[in-house]
């Protein structure tokens, strides 16, 4: 969990391009956080979900989840500044040899920038992005269903969920094509049970990496 925004350390350039980098990519509640967390155990990724950082920050009351609680709770992204920096303080602080799962970054093109550029330092790239494909009335379903108990405002309302979909569509869903052009898209049915679709991700990953080699 993010600790520290402290940006000034260096990055250390022990890795290398062999790291499995995986973007996990989605509209919300495609289950990103669902499947990260069986494909970290799976591949020993070290996990990252800006969402997750952004309510650790909000729940101990911070500075930064002060910031981020007034656009979370409206739909709206956090400015990409902000989450940018501490995407770069967790990967310095995270460098390890097998690689990581981003979860629910990059969500804007200047994000998919960024994190080019903290790859680069520490000299890996992103190795994928795994796109879970769901249709809108189940992911509506299902944030309403999980608003019943998590306590998430964003989760709550059905308007706020739309206005997380508008924003996905209009601010995020062009990291697709982006991907696309650097042949690192893969699109992956996220409908059936979370078992179904934790073996499409890893026979993409698998089939990726082979393919590599
Ligand atoms: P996130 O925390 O990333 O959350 P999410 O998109 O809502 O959900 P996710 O896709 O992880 O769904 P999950 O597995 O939980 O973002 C929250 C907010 O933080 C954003 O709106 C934004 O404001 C801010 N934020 C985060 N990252 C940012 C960034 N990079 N830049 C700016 N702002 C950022 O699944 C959802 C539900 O479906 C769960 O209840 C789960 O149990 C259920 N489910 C999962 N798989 C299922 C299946 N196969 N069948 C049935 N139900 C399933």
């Amino acid at each position: 969990m993010l600790k520290n925004l402290n940006n000034n350390l260096p990055l250390q350039s022990n890795t290398s391009k062999s790291m499995l980098n995986v973007i996990l990519f989605g509209p919300p509640g495609a289950g990103k956080g669902t499947q990260s967390a069986k494909l970290i155990e799976k591949y020993k990724l070290t996990h990252l979900s800006t969402g997750d950082v952004f309510r650790y920050n909000i729940k101990n009351e911070t500075d930064l989840g002060v910031l981020a609680k007034g656009f979370i709770d409206k739909g709206a992204l956090v400015p990409d500044e902000v989450t940018n920096n501490m995407v770069k303080d967790f990967v310095k602080r995270n460098l390890n040899e097998y690689g990581f799962i981003f979860d629910g970054y990059p969500r804007t093109i200047a994000q998919g920038e960024e994190l080019a550029k903290i790859l680069e330092e520490t000299n890996t790239e992103v190795s994928m992005m795994l796109a879970l494909e769901v249709d809108e009335d189940e992911l509506v379903k299902r944030l309403l269903e999980r608003g019943k108990t998590s306590g998430r405002v964003d989760d709550q309302n059905e308007d706020t969920i739309r206005t997380r979909f508008k924003v996905y569509k209009e601010e995020t869903s062009p990291l697709a094509t982006f991907y696309s052009a650097k042949y690192k898209y893969i699109g992956v049915h996220g409908m059936g049970s979370v078992d179904e679709i934790f073996d499409r991700l890893c026979n993409a990953i698998e089939a990726k990496q082979s393919a590599k080699d």
